[in-house]
Parts: C-alpha cells; structure tokens; sequence
C-alpha cells in the first residue's frame, strides 16, 4: 500500500516545488491532496500531468492522510501540527518552528538519516533552513575525514528564500528603475533590485540575525554541537539559488586535492571546479538542479589546516522541497509512515 500525501500551502513557491519533486522521484503516493487557506480554496496547482483543486485546510480530515509535507511558514505551522500530528499524520515541516525542539528530528537524509528514528517521540520532523541545507551536505564529508573546527561563511540568498512575494519584488523593481517608477519596498527592507542586503530575518540582541543564529544552532544540532561557526547573511538580486563562500578551520590537514576527490565520491554533491572561465558554479545554473555544487575549491594558507569553498544549491529544491521530499522517502523506507 502506498502513502496518503497532503501537502499543506500548495500554492506556495515551495509546496509547487513539494508537488513536482514528488512526481519527479515517483514517490509511491496513493493520493496526494493540496491543501491551502481559505483565501486560495479552489486554486488549480500542477502535479505531473494532474490539475489539483486547492481544498480548504479548516475543513479537511487529516486522519485521512499518512504524512502532511507542511510549508505554510511558522505560525501556520505551530497552529496546525499539534492538530494533525493527533489525527495519526506524520508531519514533515519546512517552518523554522520545531527544529530546535529537542524531541524533533531536524534532517539532512546525506548528512544525519539515523536522527528520522525520533520521529516516533513527536510525529514531527523538521526541514533546516535553506543554506543550513546546502552547507550540510558539503561539510559532513570534511568532518568525517578531517574534523572542523570552525567555519566562517557568508552567503548570497536568492530572493526566493523570501518566497513568491521577493521573486514579484525583485522583477517589479528591475523593471521599475528602467522606466523611472519606483516603489517603496515591500518584502525587503532596501531596494533588492541591483543592490545586496546584508539582512535577512529579524535581528537578535547580539547583533545578529535570526538567519545567521538559524545557521549556528542548526548545524549544532545535525553535524557536531563542537562545532564553532559564524555567518553574514545577505540577500542578492537573484532569483532562486543560495551560494554560500564557506572558510573552515579542520583539526587535521586536508589538501585542496584530497577534499576535491573526498566531495567528487559524496551523496548529494557535485564538484565543477576548473582553474578557468567558467570552470565553477553560479546560482543560475543550480535551478532545476537536485545536487549541491562545490567550486573554488582552495587551501586557505592564513590558519592552520584552512579550506575554502563555494557552496551552491537551487534554495526551492535541495534548500526546501527535495529535502523535505528526501525525508518523507527516508521515513517510509524504514515503515515509518505506517499508522500505529
Ligand atoms: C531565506 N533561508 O532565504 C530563508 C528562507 O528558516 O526556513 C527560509 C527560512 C527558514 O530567506
């Protein structure tokens, strides 16, 4: 028997992605159901060759469903899974809202798939951040061989981590500043359109925004709590696509070469790295894309055993929607999906 699916806030710029991931890897649903607010009831979205209605969230049954991919944000989430995880449905959240919560698996299936066992204390398994994600899966091989120390990064958010809202702001503004009609920004905080925005979420008592602290804690929890990191996040005029430039500190010596091969034999991992024109990888390209991308693969001489990289990944997909489809398949080829 196959798995009952519903995927809650379908018409957003994820949950389309959820939708098309799920037919792409033939993931053995028996019935997928959209679900959305009120305000989208009866929107059409796409799901292989399919149309599906939008069903109203306040009116479905949730003890119809085995599994709920959720990516309807953290409020939404916090309402919502409590009331479906009671149904006897398994949530598999993209929200910020249960992944520091010590009973909820928070799961990169490359990187940690053995923490998908604790699902059973809650119901409830956590999708990281988009850039959380894509440095994940680029980090465990290094740690693995070399041990990290610390990481140092900044990365260059496409405005798609501010879903469909950022990606209308970024083309209304290009388009606006040729013709001279400016608009007061609305999903960013400056002009997003040729400009980049050192900001992204609220900011914390240390200075810090919640992004950046989301990237620490996160990484404590699925690779290593030893391991110290610190990041600048910034918003870039681009679509979709994060790019990451990540400086780490190992504990013992890892050539450029050797890290080369080690990430070249990695799940999950792509290596383009050419010392030439276009030898490396842009966010453009990662669209559509399931891999991460490593490039600009380098020995930092400035610290003891330093090793830089440049991380990219399609922030929709392995970033948010493959993941958390990743997850489900990881949960139901260990019978976790089954209603107890
Ligand atoms: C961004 N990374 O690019 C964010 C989007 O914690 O799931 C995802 C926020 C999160 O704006």
């Amino acid at each position: 028997m196959g798995v009952r699916v519903a995927v809650f806030g379908a018409t957003g710029a994820v949950g389309k992605e959820m939708l098309t991931i799920l037919e792409e890897r033939l993931f053995p649903a028996d019935a997928i159901h959209v679900l959305a607010s009120r305000k989208s009831m009866g929107k059409e979205v796409s799901y292989g060759d399919r149309v599906l209605k939008c069903v109203n969230v306040d009116t479905f049954d949730f003890s119809t469903v085995d599994l709920v991919l959720m990516s309807a944000g953290g409020d939404v989430s916090k309402e919502w899974t409590p009331k479906i995880t009671k149904a006897g449905a398994i949530v598999v959240d993209n929200s910020s809202a249960w992944r520091m919560d010590p009973d909820v698996p928070l799961v990169v299936p490359e990187v940690n798939p053995e923490a998908l066992a604790g699902v059973t204390k809650k119901r409830i398994v956590a999708n990281p951040n988009c850039s959380t994600i894509q440095l994940m899966v680029a980090l465990k091989p290094l740690h693995d061989r070399a041990k990290i120390l610390r990481v140092n990064c900044a990365t260059y958010q496409s405005v798609s981590g501010a879903g469909q809202a950022g990606m209308d702001e970024l083309w209304t503004q290009t388009k606006g500043i040729f013709v001279n009609d400016h608009a007061d920004p609305v999903a960013f905080t400056k002009q997003i359109a040729f400009n980049v925005i050192p900001h992204i979420d609220n900011f914390m008592e240390d200075g810090s925004t919640r992004e950046e602290w989301k990237m620490v804690m996160e990484t404590k929890k699925i690779l290593d709590p030893k391991i110290k990191l610190f990041a600048t996040c910034a918003r870039v005029p681009v679509f979709v696509g994060h790019s990451i430039a990540a400086h780490i500190e190992l504990e013992n010596p890892l050539s450029a070469k050797e890290a080369r091969a080690l990430l070249r034999e990695s799940p999950g991992l792509m290596v383009i790295d050419k010392h030439e024109d276009g030898g490396y990888m842009t966010p453009v390209e990662s669209v559509g894309e399931f891999a991460t991308f490593v490039s600009r693969i380098r020995e930092d001489p400035t610290v003891e055993n330093g090793l830089a990289l440049w991380i990219v990944a399609d922030n929709l997909r392995k970033g948010a929607a493959l993941n958390a489809v990743q997850i489900a398949e990881g949960l139901n080829n260990r019978g976790l999906l089954k209603r107890g």
